[in-house]
């Protein structure tokens, strides 16, 4: 209640219940992503019902893009204390020889690169604070490797990896860095993984993808200090304490 927050990748999915929920809890919201009209539309929605909403056009493996979208949140809403790092891609799935390495490269600009622009921007502003989380969405794919995912699993591994050095230099600074990796959550992206068929269904599908609010309340539960318990990792919404909460 009373914080600040910009999510990436807010026009639909887990970004979109995420950015819903956390103003439902009294966070002021940022909402980033490339589809200016539903961002817009989503803002909109949320202002109506009483909360407050700005929406931003952004490209997040634009650094420029990131680093205004983090202005606004500071000059719009005085602060930052909770940054989303949402936006990802898996198209196109495919085996690396089959594999175009342009659309691969972009898989790790937007999941990668998009991340660390994230933090590049906002852990100062949160250290000047003396406080903030971030949480960096993750995946199962961080640690796993599955065929036709060379670039996700890369790509997640690497938030991992960032996930751990941003901790370690700003996690005495009141600064929380975080992962959720969300397990299978019924999203766009579960379509474009099945309409890949390069993996069995059977190996993806545990019969039903959860909701994408359930993650969206799990991250704002993980904004308040009970957060603290996962500084520096991923946690998993498998995990018994934040499937409860
Ligand atoms: O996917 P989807 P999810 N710049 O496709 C945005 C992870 N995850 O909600 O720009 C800025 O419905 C796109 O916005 P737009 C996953 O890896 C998922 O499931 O308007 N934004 C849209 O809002 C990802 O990190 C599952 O096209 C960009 C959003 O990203 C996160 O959860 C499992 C962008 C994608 O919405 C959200 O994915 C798991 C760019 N360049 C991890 N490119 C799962 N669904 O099962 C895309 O372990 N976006």
């Amino acid at each position: 209640n009373g914080k600040a927050a910009l999510v990436t990748g807010a026009s639909r999915g887990i970004g979109e219940a995420t950015a819903r929920i956390l103003a439902k809890h009294g966070a002021a919201v940022v909402l980033a992503a490339r589809s200016t009209s539903d961002i817009e539309r989503i803002a909109s929605e949320i202002r109506a019902e009483g909360g407050q909403a700005e929406a931003i056009a952004c490209d997040v493996s634009d650094y420029k893009a990131v680093a205004d979208a983090v202005a606004l949140c500071t000059q719009k809403f005085g602060s930052l204390d909770i940054l989303v790092n949402n936006a990802g891609l898996i198209d196109p799935i495919n085996r690396i020889e089959d594999s175009d390495p342009e659309a691969w490269g972009k898989v790790i600009d937007v999941n990668v690169k998009g991340v660390y622009y994230g933090l590049h921007e906002a852990l100062p502003v949160m250290a000047a604070q003396g406080s903030g989380t971030v949480i960096n969405i993750s995946s199962g794919a961080a640690t796993g490797a599955l065929e036709g995912w060379s670039h996700y699993c890369s790509s997640k591994a690497a938030v991992l990896s960032l996930t751990k050095c941003a901790d370690k230099e700003f996690g005495d600074k009141g600064v929380r860095v975080l992962g959720l990796s969300p397990g299978t959550v019924a999203t766009e992206m579960q379509v474009a993984i099945k309409a890949s068929g390069i993996n069995p269904v059977s190996q993806l599908d545990p019969g039903v993808h959860i909701p994408p609010e359930w993650v969206g309340e799990a991250i704002a539960w993980l904004a308040t200090d009970a957060g603290d318990a996962y500084k520096g990792m991923d946690c998993s919404l498998r995990d018994e304490d934040v499937r409860k909460a």
